[in-house]
């Protein structure tokens, strides 16, 4: 059979999305992806190389994605879009084939910053800080990690006590997205009722933000230690609705469903960047895409895509219906991140010696993508969440 008769009996499938989960979208969920998508085209993908390469966070970019409705995307009222599960995760999904930083950017203000003060705060704190946060007038970064080990964060340091009406705060933070250019830091400290969510202002006397240079990885994004010296924090700043671990916990678990759909737009850009290159590619006289070895390798890339893409989708239905559980979000978190690190990897190989150079997505996605499988809980915390979930056992 000759290569054209095969090829026109071929299905018109998409590389990126073979199983067409683009078809099983809602007509507004399409709508939110194409929007984000130009966005990312026009606006992201133009300067996403040379933002990583100058260690730069696109502050210029944060009007338009306010205006987009990317912020708070999820919640209904106070400015914000009121968006389904899907919604949002197509949002991080499309930010993330610009770059991890951008997504970073959104995941932190959206899922650890937002959702606590409407989950958790008072009426006053929602009314006060989520219509500015809405608009990208406050940035927002989320206080939990500490120096001494940010897998186990109940063992955390940092401690508040009652004075009057107000609390003092001491102690430190560190890998803070965001921390040196937020207005607002959501930190999590010990106190003697147990572990509390505190707003604190970036006015607040004694509280200071130091960046975290020479990163090989999410260099468009600012890294930060948090210092907390005698801050006094108003009770009123104190979010009265969690007390415990499940608080920053919960918001992990928003953030951590993000990723799982995030980590597929870097992997679909890195393919993306494969096809076309080995398709141009000619060595020993044919197109590199033309060999066995390009294609098996290829076809393992979008097979891992796939599956991705199916395992996020789910994720939403399930989140949407409101049977979400943090086991499932922990297993499509490990599974999506080392696929799209896989195929990060295996396409910047593909690319050969042009691979190593930041013109070119995938060193870029790999690198960024060392970051994602360790943040948000690293990949062998969320094995051992799903290990606990199958045996009733705590291996941690
Ligand atoms: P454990 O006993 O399991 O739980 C304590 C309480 O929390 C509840 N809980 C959860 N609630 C909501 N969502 C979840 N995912 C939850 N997991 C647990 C649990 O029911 C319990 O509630 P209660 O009422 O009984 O008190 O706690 P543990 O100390 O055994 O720890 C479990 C472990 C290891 C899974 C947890 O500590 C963990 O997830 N560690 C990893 C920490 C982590 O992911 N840090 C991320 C920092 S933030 C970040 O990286 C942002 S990057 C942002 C960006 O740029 O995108
Ligand atoms: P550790 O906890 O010290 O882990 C070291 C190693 O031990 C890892 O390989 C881990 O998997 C392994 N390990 C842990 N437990 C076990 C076990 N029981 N058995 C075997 N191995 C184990 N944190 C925030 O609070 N807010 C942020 O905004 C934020 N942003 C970040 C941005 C970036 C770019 C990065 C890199 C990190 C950020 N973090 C943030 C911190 C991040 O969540 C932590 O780095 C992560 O939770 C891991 O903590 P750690 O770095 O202290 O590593």
């Amino acid at each position: 059979m000759s290569a054209t008769a095969d090829n026109a009996r071929a299905p018109r499938l998409d590389p990126l999305d073979l199983y067409d989960v683009r078809s099983m979208l809602q007509e507004d969920e399409r709508i939110v992806q194409d929007s984000v998508a130009k966005f990312v085209d026009e606006q992201v993908l133009p300067i996403a190389g040379e933002c990583f390469e100058q260690e730069r966070f696109p502050h210029e970019l944060v009007p338009a994605i306010a205006e987009l409705g990317l912020l708070g995307s999820s919640i209904q009222g106070y400015g914000c879009a009121g968006l389904n599960a899907i919604g949002y995760g197509l949002i991080c999904q499309e930010l993330e084939r610009g770059d991890s930083a951008l997504r970073s950017f959104v995941s932190v203000q959206s899922s650890l910053c937002m959702y606590p003060i409407h989950a958790f705060g008072s009426e006053a704190q929602r009314q006060r800080w989520l219509p500015q946060m809405a608009r990208g007038e406050v940035i927002g970064c989320f206080g939990l990690t500490e120096a001494h080990g940010g897998s186990d964060p109940a063992n955390m340091k940092t401690h508040a006590r009652r004075d009057g009406d107000d609390w003092v705060l001491n102690g430190a933070k560190t890998w803070i997205t965001n921390g040196s250019i937020a207005d607002l830091a959501v930190v999590w400290a010990r106190t003697a009722e147990g572990i509390r969510g505190f707003l604190v202002e970036k006015t607040f006397k004694g509280y200071s933000a130091t960046t975290i240079g020479h990163k090989m990885s999410l260099r468009a994004s600012v890294t930060s230690s948090l210092y907390f010296d005698n801050v006094r924090v108003p009770d009123e700043n104190v979010l009265p609705g969690v007390v415990g671990l499940k608080g920053p916990l919960s918001c992990l678990t928003q953030a951590r469903y993000g990723i799982c759909w995030g980590v597929n737009g870097a992997a679909q850009a890195c393919l993306r960047a494969a096809l076309d290159y080995c398709a141009t590619r000619t060595l020993f006289g044919k197109p590199v895409a033309a060999t066995q070895v390009a294609q098996v390798r290829l076809a393992d890339m979008a097979r891992k895509i796939t599956t991705a893409q199916l395992l996020a989708l789910q994720l939403g239905r399930l989140k949407d219906a409101g049977r979400l559980t943090p086991e499932q979000v922990s297993l499509a978190k490990w599974h999506n991140t080392r696929a799209a690190i896989e195929v990060a990897r295996d396409a910047r190989d593909l690319l050969g010696g042009a691979g190593i150079s930041v013109e070119h997505a995938p060193i870029r996605h790999a690198l960024n993508l060392e970051s994602v499988i360790t943040y948000e809980g690293t990949e062998t915390i969320h094995q051992l969440s799903v290990g606990r979930a199958l045996t009733g056992l705590s291996a941690f």
